[in-house]
């Protein structure tokens, strides 16, 4: 595994993660302080050019919650998560989803000085080099079979489509959209003039 790392980054957070699971691991450092994250070679890997970033083979894991997610039950003998069937399932979700989703983002909000570089979100730009990269030409985000993440990622594109915060979106975003709306799970949850438009 690869974990590129810069000791003023979030990376400290999956840095420690990988010390309590004793994973081994080569170290990456990226000097974003010297725009290291902004080469073609590492946007190609995490387009968000952001630190953290894990690569584990062919995967590659960015987010660093996500990365702890991921983490956690690769090395699920070590007991740093907890079953899939124990009801403390929720709370850990929910610890480790609140803090990146809405807990930094006010803070970062809140920061009068927040900037590019400090911010989760980076930028516009960088958002939607993600979202190109990310999204599926054909079937769902994890391949042939509808996950948990289409609802989460594909219901937030649909929203943005929905309220114009993606105004003309890519040839393959609309086609994903397009697909998430004809689900009939989504049919039965949502206003028709969402879908029928
Ligand atoms: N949402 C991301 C945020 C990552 C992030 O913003 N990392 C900062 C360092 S703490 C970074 O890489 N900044 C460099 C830049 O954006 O140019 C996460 O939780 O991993």
């Amino acid at each position: 595994m690869q974990h590129y790392y810069h000791p003023m980054s979030r990376a400290v957070t999956t840095d420690w993660m990988l010390h309590e699971l004793d994973a081994e691991h080569e170290q990456i450092v990226i000097d974003f302080t010297k725009g290291e994250n902004q080469t073609p070679a590492f946007r190609a890997i995490n387009p968000m050019a952001k630190l953290p970033t894990l690569v584990d083979g062919d995967v590659v894991v960015t987010e660093a919650a996500a990365i702890c997610l991921y983490l956690a039950d690769k090395y699920i003998e070590r007991g740093m998560a907890p079953p899939v069937d124990s009801p403390k399932r929720g709370q850990y979700y929910r610890y480790v989803l609140f803090c990146g989703s809405t807990l930094e983002p006010m803070f970062s909000v809140d920061d009068k000085e927040f900037n590019a570089q400090s911010v989760g979100w980076g930028d516009r730009e960088r958002c939607m080099a993600s979202v190109e990269a990310m999204t599926p030409e054909q079937g769902w985000v994890l391949g042939d079979a509808f996950s948990a993440a289409d609802v989460v990622y594909g219901g937030t594109l649909d929203f943005a489509v929905q309220f114009g915060w993606i105004k003309a979106p890519s040839a393959s975003v609309a086609a994903y959209v397009n697909r998430i709306r004809a689900r009939p799970a989504y049919r039965a949850t949502h206003d028709p003039s969402w879908y029928e438009s």
